[in-house]
């Protein structure tokens, strides 16, 4: 059982941190960018996804988004007056192959990239670029069934070949999948990310392809990019049984199997975690001769996405694993429902540490969602956004006096934008958006963000 108590550690400063420590913020290519028909952009499966009633809590879709495709200098220069060294984004794969795959890329989508990525360099802010954050072609979910498919590991590759080929001159930090779980498992098995498919053995199979996909772009990405960082960018959480006793214990082992093994036992060379593969029985995926090999490919680091810690009880019927995620009653949450959880960032890490001992971890993401107060002079109240971020960077600080090798942190995100199934619903912004006139205002949490990195 957990209380999920916070580190005492108030105020913390910029200064706790080592002077070359990553200061980001991050942001996707289908939650901002908008322009899904410029440029020579092809369908993703989210395009796609967005269309169907009721798949959206609003009824929206990322058709305009925050309009960063046309608004990025703008964005840019709030990055720059944040006051933060790098910017995590990431290229959406539609731009650069319409139809997935093809003779040759799109130009018109590489240009744009090489224009933001410029915009980056003149900003002083080092490119962080995520290949797969979520927006599949359509195309190639029609083809072939999209990542259930190895012929997607293939046009992954070929996707990835051509990126770093154009842009690798000058972003030197690549991460090839963000949070593989959520594209297996909320995309083909819980169905309400797309392409909504509702099928367990699916996800699994799903899963092994991204996870096989991101161990043979590694080399692809060093061969083409001299100075190349690689890494992957994991959604992990410290999972804590609802009680003492041995079945729910049990079943809290079987969640962390599924949801933080299932992933760092494979990219740590240990193969799929042996005790959830005997309870998978035969919904365990079909891995070829070689993957194994190919998955544990060496990586420069672990990319952490860090929200909230799960409590778990044994479930029987429920699911192949026969776990339940319960709610603690009392506990401080997000708007969203999220467990709030500073001290659940420092047991991830150092759990992690202990575990797999990657060379360096960044939190590639960390942030908050609430209910912001709009004052009557335009500013924007929150809070509880900015005590979270300031309860989450003492966690990071804490992480790193236990020994953790933490390098760099990135706050989600930028900019209020697109959220997924939620629509535009859940702001995470550090800059609010109006989506009515795509105005952006700092928030106070921004503000504070700006002020701790002034020093
Ligand atoms: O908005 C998402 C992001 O795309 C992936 N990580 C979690 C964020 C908040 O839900």
């Amino acid at each position: 059982m957990t209380t999920f108590a916070s580190p005492e550690l108030p105020g913390i400063r910029r200064s706790d941190f080592p002077p070359d420590f990553r200061w980001g913020c991050s942001t996707s290519s289908y939650q901002i960018e908008g322009a899904i028909h410029e440029g020579g952009r092809g369908e993703s499966i989210w395009d796609r996804f967005c269309r169907t009633p009721r798949h959206i809590r609003d009824g929206s879709s990322g058709a305009v988004a925050c309009d960063h495709y046309h608004r990025w200098p703008q964005d840019l220069d709030l990055a720059r007056d944040l006051g933060v060294n790098a910017y995590r984004f990431s290229i959406a794969w539609p731009r650069v192959f319409p139809q997935g795959r093809g003779e040759r890329p799109n130009e018109a989508g590489l240009a744009f990239y090489d224009r933001l990525v410029d915009g980056m360099l003149e900003r002083g802010l080092e490119p962080w670029a995520t290949l797969y954050h979520w927006d599949l072609p359509q195309a190639l979910q029609e083809a072939h069934g999209g990542w259930a498919s190895r012929d997607t590991v293939a046009a992954f590759l070929e996707y990835t070949d051509a990126v770093t080929r154009r842009l690798g001159d000058r972003i030197k930090h690549w991460i090839t999948h963000n949070e593989p779980w959520c594209t297996a498992f909320l995309g083909h098995h819980e169905g309400n990310h797309a392409p909504g498919i509702m099928n367990y053995r699916t996800a699994l199979q799903v899963c092994h392809h991204l996870l096989l996909s991101h161990g043979l772009a590694v080399p692809q990405i060093r061969a083409n990019v001299a100075g190349a960082q690689v890494g992957i960018t994991l959604s992990l959480h410290p999972i804590f049984p609802a009680s003492d006793s041995l079945a729910d214990q049990a079943a809290a082992m079987r969640h962390d199997g599924s949801r933080n093994r299932w992933f760092l036992d494979p990219l740590y060379g240990r193969h799929y975690p042996a005790d959830v593969v005997a309870r998978l029985g035969d919904l365990a995926p079909i891995v070829q001769r070689g993957d194994f090999e190919a998955m544990a490919a060496p990586t420069d680091f672990l990319g952490v996405n860090y929200y909230f810690p799960e409590v778990v009880a044994d479930a029987p019927g429920h699911g192949p694993l026969a776990t339940q995620v319960v709610e603690q009653p009392g506990v401080e949450r997000t708007a969203f429902g999220w467990p709030v959880s500073p001290q659940g960032m420092v047991d991830l890490l150092t759990r992690i540490q202990r575990d797999w001992a990657p060379a360096r971890v960044y939190l590639t993401e960390n942030g908050s969602t609430y209910d912001d107060v709009v004052l009557p002079d335009g500013r924007i109240e929150d809070t509880q956004r900015r005590s979270y971020l300031e309860r989450h960077l003492a966690a990071a600080r804490q992480a790193r006096d236990a020994g953790v090798p933490l390098e760099g942190y990135f706050a989600w995100s930028l900019l209020d934008n697109f959220e997924w199934a939620e629509g535009y619903v859940r702001r995470f912004g550090l800059t609010h958006v109006d989506y009515t006139t795509q105005r952006r205002t700092l928030k106070a949490s921004g503000r504070w963000y700006a002020g701790f990195l002034a020093g």
